[in-house]
């Protein structure tokens, strides 16, 4: 298995994760973004998108981290996607919160703060404090995002932009829940570090 990979990525650090608490290796190619070697022609060549992460497994190649984190479930950790319709529901409802809410919140502020990525920071972290509101809310409510007894690929989804909000000027102290869900993903077994600068 070959993940693509920029180490700064929150989305590379998902799946990064993903393999370690599942106990799984992957070689690491690094692509330097900071580069624009993912717009080069030998990269676009396999993933046209020009994004990491992208994932080779068995000859087959998968981009999007949310996409990779279904597939490692399917294939070697089924525990992290329980095979139940309710519960696929709500992951895969909380999947799309990772692409969607925490890419244009809490994820988009940190790229501008730390890599000066041009934007509107205020509104950006307007947006971000919407988004720790409601998270806070489900985890006020539910030890893990999609509601089950134990953690799912949801939380891995999630977990990177929502523990990284500090770098992108968000203040974790008004969102006890979140910190103390941040504290059980950080005690499970073969987890990861998050990206340092
Ligand atoms: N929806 C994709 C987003 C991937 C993405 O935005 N990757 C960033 C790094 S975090 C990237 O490759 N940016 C470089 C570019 O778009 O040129 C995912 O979840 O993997």
């Amino acid at each position: 298995m070959q993940l693509h990979d920029f180490p700064l990525s929150g989305n590379c650090y998902k799946v990064r994760l993903f393999l370690g608490l599942t106990g799984q290796r992957a070689e690491i190619i690094t692509v330097n973004l900071a580069a624009g070697e993912q717009k080069q022609p030998a990269f676009l060549a396999i993933n046209p998108r020009g994004q990491v992460p992208l994932l080779v497994d068995q000859g087959s190649r998968l981009a999007d981290s949310q996409a990779i984190l279904v597939y490692l479930a399917r294939r070697y950790a089924p525990q992290w996607l329980p095979d139940d319709a309710l519960q696929q529901g709500r992951i895969a409802s909380w999947l799309s919160y990772a692409a969607n809410e925490l890419h244009h919140g809490p994820a988009a502020a940190r790229v501008m703060k730390l890599f000066g990525r041009p934007g509107d920071l205020e509104a950006t972290q307007a947006k971000a404090r919407q988004v720790l509101a409601m998270v806070e809310l489900q985890l006020g409510r539910h030890a893990w995002l999609a509601e089950g007894e134990a953690p799912s690929v949801a939380d891995v989804a999630n977990y990177p932009y929502l523990a990284m909000a500090g770098e992108g000027g968000l203040d974790l102290t008004p969102y006890p829940h979140i910190r103390q869900w941040c504290d059980r993903i950080r005690a499970l077994p073969g987890y990861v570090e998050l990206p340092h600068l």
